[in-house]
């Protein structure tokens, strides 16, 4: 075969991605369940590049030069073993099987531990960027085996989008589900982002009662500063937007509840699983459940409870500010937390993920692309052994010129019935972090006391019991 890499299941990722990869010059065999889709591709895209349309599995195995890359962009879950199924047995060893679908990385385990066996490689690739991204440009993050990168690694550079300074965003994260992984924690950190940027509209809305319009000129002023983002630019296109039917703002006009694809939700679920506190995705991921509870919130809706007290123009600028710093500050909290759990994962399962060049991938063609990424980068290009991001200097510095006015936020938030469940559980997450001491203390008695869970001391090693229904005395429990 001549094509440099093949893709089966051409909807609109695949089909895309078969694009970027013939418009940088590579023979790619397109291949699809439905053979008419294969065709349409060639029909409508042919002349972009170089196609080898094919109608079988076999052809379409024929077509690919050895080591053959075969990238499936299939429905994620029982398709892609379907397909693995299908193509598995007409491959030979040391071929490459490409996952580029929204797998959990668990399946992405699975996957590759059973194709190892028979001698091909199976790479789990993240993808970000929608449909958009696909074609132009997508952030990439493949896992996998280090040969199986050597052989498709300058490839992906072909197509991946390109960081400000040039650089393509992909890089091997890691070994066997690593990529996926990464992938799932990124969307769990686009959750936290989208989130905190709805309260922070809700806020600039209710507290400072700007007009859509305004808040998306506000938007688009913190653009231009610490907050450039694809997130904020995209927010104030649709504040900015006004409803044909009824000439309201569009966005007053649309249903307030909050669907999920669920990639959150198993951020939130490995999380629990790990043990990290990715409390901000949490809330983001509740947030959205929340907002589709019809019935509990119609029957809720007369709860007693302040409400938004107006305040001048000057006033009313003063807080916008302070807003700013709030999502700043929130931000920086829940990539902490996001990175954390990239960390976690990588050492649950040895993968030696290195966090700076994620940050470094996630720079441009995905969703939370951002100026801000860089600076993640450089956090730990600086202190590659950094424990979390709040303890960089920079970080840290930021943080401490910002959280007066987070704090206003978050309490004018709760005097004036402003739901803030991000920004909220950013600033106990960071005021956790920076205690003395915790109520955990207290817990752990709690604990000893009803089920004799035992608890440590802080003056000497080695467990302890209280006899709480006896003299009370402390035996060693260990
Ligand atoms: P879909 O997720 O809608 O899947 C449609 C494709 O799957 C078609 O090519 C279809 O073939 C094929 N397929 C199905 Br369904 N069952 C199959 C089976 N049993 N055997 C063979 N082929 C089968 O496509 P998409 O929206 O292009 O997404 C593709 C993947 O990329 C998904 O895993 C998705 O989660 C992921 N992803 C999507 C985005 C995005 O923004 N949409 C972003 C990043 C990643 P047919 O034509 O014969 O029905």
């Amino acid at each position: 075969g001549t094509a440099r890499i093949g893709v089966t299941g051409l909807a609109v990722m695949g089909r895309n991605l078969a694009r970027n990869f013939a418009r940088n010059g590579l023979t790619v065999a397109v291949h699809n369940r439905t053979a008419s889709r294969t065709r349409a591709l060639v029909d409508d895209f042919g002349d972009e590049g170089s196609f080898v349309a094919c109608e079988s599995a076999e052809e379409f195995v024929a077509a690919l030069e050895r080591p053959r890359r075969l990238m499936i962009m299939v429905k994620a879950g029982d398709a892609t073993d379907a397909v693995i199924e299908e193509f598995a047995p007409l491959l030979e060893e040391g071929d490459i099987v490409i996952d580029g679908g929204n797998a959990h990385f668990a399946d992405t385990r699975r996957r590759e531990k059973a194709l190892r066996e028979r001698g091909i490689h199976f790479v789990g690739v993240g993808v970000s960027g929608g449909e958009e991204g696909a074609l132009n440009g997508p952030s990439i993050m493949p896992g996998g085996s280090a040969a199986s990168y050597e052989a498709l690694g300058p490839l992906l550079e072909r197509i991946a989008a390109r960081a400000p300074d040039g650089t393509p965003c992909v890089t091997h994260v890691g070994p066997d589900g690593a990529g996926h992984f990464v992938k799932m924690v990124h969307n769990g950190i686009e959750y936290a982002d989208m989130q905190l940027i709805a309260e922070a509209y809700h806020l600039l809305r209710a507290v400072a009662g700007y007009s859509p319009a305004r808040i998306a000129e506000t938007f688009r002023t913190w653009n231009t500063g610490r907050l450039d983002s694809y997130l904020i630019e995209i927010t104030a296109e649709v504040l900015a937007h006004t409803d044909a039917a009824t000439g309201e703002p569009f966005v007053d006009v649309v249903a307030d509840r909050a669907e999920q694809k669920g990639t959150g939700r198993w951020t939130v679920q490995t999380a629990l699983d790990l043990g990290v506190p990715v409390s901000g995705i949490a809330e983001a991921v509740f947030a959205r459940s929340l907002s589709g509870h019809a019935e509990l919130r119609e029957s809720s809706r007369g709860l007693p409870g302040p409400g938004p007290a107006a305040l001048d123009e000057e006033a009313a600028a003063r807080f916008a500010d302070r807003v700013e710093q709030a999502l700043y500050a929130s931000k920086i909290v829940s990539y902490t937390q996001g990175f954390h759990q990239v960390r976690a994962g990588s050492e649950e399962y040895g993968w030696e993920v290195d966090p700076g060049a994620v940050a470094a991938i996630w720079r441009a063609g995905c969703i939370i692309r951002a100026a801000f990424l860089d600076r993640i980068r450089e956090a730990y290009d600086t202190r590659p052994g950094l424990p979390s991001l709040l303890t960089d200097k920079l970080f840290r510095e930021e943080i401490a010129a910002a959280q007066d006015d987070w704090r206003e936020v978050v309490a004018t938030a709760a005097r004036q019935g402003v739901p803030t469940p991000g920004f909220s559980a950013a600033l106990a997450y960071y005021d956790a972090l920076r205690a003395d001491r915790l109520p955990a203390a207290l817990t752990q008695g709690q604990r000893d006391f009803f089920g004799a869970h035992t608890y440590r001391r802080t003056d000497r090693e080695g467990a302890f019991h209280t006899l709480w229904a006896g003299d009370r005395s402390e035996v060693a429990a260990d």
